[in-house]
């Protein structure tokens, strides 16, 4: 009787959790986008944020000026207000504030200054009259430009002793080039404005920051000689990959002597490259591209002691296309930095290019879109992230473990889920290091496991593999099926970790449950078709077998003239690329049943396809292709739905592709489409089919 009591109890109590949950929580439980509302006429492209200690906020922006906000809190209910501290700068992309040393009790000195770099040189922003407008344009250091568009330049960043370090873009020629000195380098200035080269192999270097222990870590976006998104410690006279910045080498202050030629493009991984090339620093972690963002940005660590929720100590890393923050746990396995990144919050407005902390532990979050497209809409921006007070159900960190990892989650598990194999997958697979602009993925393999080990305190699972892990690999670690003590889905169940090193130590030992063919299984279902739980339903199996496979369909993409075409095409289409994610033509018109050699030319400096749909399907293709995970590179991000006619491959940047096909013979609006993730909302155009 008093069995069945608690039978009935327990039931009960599952009914109501299972009723409390009907509407999943999503991010927007636990942080909250708060919108600063921008003035009529300011174009608030946000190249810099730096917060006053008294509580403003300055941007500096593309269009050259630099505003001070006011309540950017918006306390009271009261709107921010605006005032136009400097303006004609050369594209200021970074924003730094200083207190001014010389200020004593009684002096005619300004109390802070601003530095921000411009194109050709770091400025000092003086107001040395106190009205909020700077009335000094100092210029601090200078360095040349070639004047390539692609020049941009970022900082400066201040580290502990005082120093401060600057980065310089690379030009942009169909590859990446150092036209003028130091461009692809990180340069250290000192209060006196005087410079020292510090590190260099940088290609798109616009996020960088110092922890507070002195690490200076960058950011770098996919490119030449960058297979995906990557993080990487710059030590002194470290290279970072990107062969350019090698030319400068020769100059009697260069701190490293590696020279262009001694760099091979193999196309092996970078970490057995880097065996061979001593100078050649691997990435702490690598941002698998499209599957964590697109187009890494600002680097912050947490030092708000709580106050931003459970990830104290650890970084956050902004991204342009995909409008959305990451999240990176390190740990230093043999003394160096290596660890796992997760989702952490999408839905901003516009391209993420900076994020820094307000006095209260908020985030402001400042944003761009001209030039590249991001997933949010808006052109520009500023918006706050608040934590809600909430904790989320997520794994917090993940560790290397001689034998595997261990997960650990921020609030206890749910034993029966978290002991279960089956409720975890890992997936190993790397990138290629060329010259070539990006790279698929690489040797992917499923990690069998073999058994999983949960903490007494229910906050930490160790995943024991069945198999010998692959160093310098990334290793993506899914646990779909974890339940929170309180029945809680992890709110992102996957996380990648760049495992440059297996950390030492004892190994588990546990009789291996003879699981492999099971959790090899669900490994690949999870990399290829919608999450099997939470949300997006189930995919047609055809789909998902297809996609397993890899291949793309070889009918929709004839790039040889059929051998019956003896007159040659009727028609012949010519598509180029515009800056700003567009096809240089929006609207093309072709005869229903006609032969169509159809041309597109990638003259843009990142990657597109072209993908002939059916009427209206160009979105609902474009989302498709983001769901092929794993296997988009190798797919060309071209999905293997009904709705794709004809497509080209993912072209190179500074290449071309001709298809040939049959125009449809029904007329109508049918649409074209570049399907890399993040494209495809603004890279579109109609190929009307007539009679
Ligand atoms: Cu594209």
């Amino acid at each position: 009787m008093k069995k069945l009591f608690g039978i009935s109890l327990t039931s009960l109590l599952v009914t109501s959790l299972a009723l409390a949950q009907t509407k999943p929580l999503t991010e927007e439980d636990y942080y909250r986008i708060i919108t600063l509302p921008v003035p009529e006429g300011v174009s608030l492209e946000v190249g810099g944020l730096a917060p006053l200690p008294d509580g403003r906020l300055a941007a500096s922006t593309r269009r050259g000026e630099v505003w001070l906000i006011s309540n950017p809190y918006m306390l009271g209910s009261r709107v921010p207000t605006f005032k136009r501290f400097a303006y004609g700068l050369h594209e200021p992309l970074g924003l730094l504030y200083r207190a001014n040393k010389n200020a004593t009790p009684g002096s005619k000195e300004p109390g802070w200054y601003f530095l921000c770099t411009q194109r050709g040189e770091v400025t000092k922003l003086v107001d040395t009259d106190g009205d909020d407008e700077a009335n000094e344009y100092r210029s601090f250091y200078k360095w040349p430009l070639s004047g390539n568009y692609h020049e941009y330049s970022y900082g400066p960043v201040l580290l502990p002793d005082g120093d401060m370090v600057i980065t310089l873009n690379l030009g942009w020629i169909g590859r990446g080039a150092s036209l003028a000195k130091w461009r692809g380098w990180m340069l250290k200035l000192n209060d006196k404005g005087e410079m020292t080269p510090w590190a260099t192999g940088l290609r798109s270097p616009a996020g960088f920051n110092v922890l507070r222990d002195g690490t200076i870590f960058y950011t770098e976006n996919q490119g030449d000689w960058v297979g995906s998104g990557r993080m990487t410690h710059l030590t002194k006279g470290a290279f970072a990959g990107n062969v350019a910045g090698l030319r400068w080498t020769s100059e009697p202050n260069s701190p490293l002597k590696l020279k262009v030629d001694d760099v091979p493009s193999t196309g092996k991984p970078m970490h057995e490259v880097a065996k061979s090339i001593p100078d050649l620093k691997v990435p702490s972690i690598w941002f698998p591209h499209t599957l964590m963002g697109i187009s890494t940005s600002d680097i912050q660590e947490d030092t708000t002691s709580g106050r931003f929720g459970p990830f104290t100590g650890q970084l956050f890393v902004g991204d342009q296309g995909h409008s959305k923050i990451m999240r990176v746990a390190l740990e230093k396995v043999n003394g160096e930095y290596q660890g796992a990144c997760f989702p952490f919050r999408e839905g901003f407005q516009s391209g993420i290019l900076r994020m820094v902390w307000g006095i209260d532990g908020s985030m402001f979050v400042g944003m761009t879109s001209r030039g590249w497209a991001s997933t949010g809409k808006a052109p520009f921006g500023i918006q706050r992230l608040v934590w809600t007070g909430k904790t989320p159900f997520e794994m917090k960190t993940i560790r290397s473990m001689p034998d595997g990892f261990e997960v650990e989650f921020t609030m206890p598990v749910d034993r029966k889920t978290a002991e279960n194999p089956g409720s975890y997958s890992l997936n190993s697979f790397t990138y290629k290091y060329h010259r070539t602009y990006g790279s698929p993925i690489e040797d992917a393999k499923v990690v069998p496991i073999r058994g999983v080990v949960v903490s007494a305190d229910g906050l930490k699972a160790r995943i024991v593999a069945d198999t010998v892990l692959r160093e310098g690999y990334i290793h993506e670690v899914k646990a779909e099926g974890v339940r929170s003590a309180a029945g809680l889905p992890v709110l992102h169940p996957t996380g990648y970790y760049t495992l440059n090193a297996i950390a030492p130590g004892e190994k588990l030992t546990i009789a291996s449950a003879r699981q492999h063919d099971h959790s090899a299984m669900n490994a690949m279902a999870s990399a290829t078709a919608s999450p099997a739980t939470g949300k997006g339903k189930a995919t047609a199996s055809g789909r998902s077998t297809a996609a397993a496979t890899g291949k793309p369909q070889a009918a929709k993409r004839v790039t040889e003239q059929p051998a019956d075409w003896t007159n040659g095409p009727d028609q012949t289409i010519t598509l180029t690329t515009k800056p700003g994610l567009k096809f240089d033509t929006e609207k093309v018109e072709v005869k229903a049943g006609s032969r169509v050699k159809w041309v597109f030319s990638n003259n843009d400096d990142m990657l597109h396809n072209c993908v002939i749909v059916k009427p209206a399907t160009a979105n609902k293709v474009g989302n498709d292709a983001m769901k092929l995970n794993l296997n988009g590179p190798k797919m060309q991000y071209v999905p293997n739905v009904s709705e794709v006619l004809y497509h080209t491959n993912l072209l190179q940047p500074e290449t071309a592709e001709a298809i040939y096909f049959v125009a449809p013979t029904e007329p109508g609006e049918y649409q074209y489409v570049c399907t890399f993730p993040g494209h495809h909302t603004l890279m579109q155009g109609i190929l009307k089919v007539v009679k």
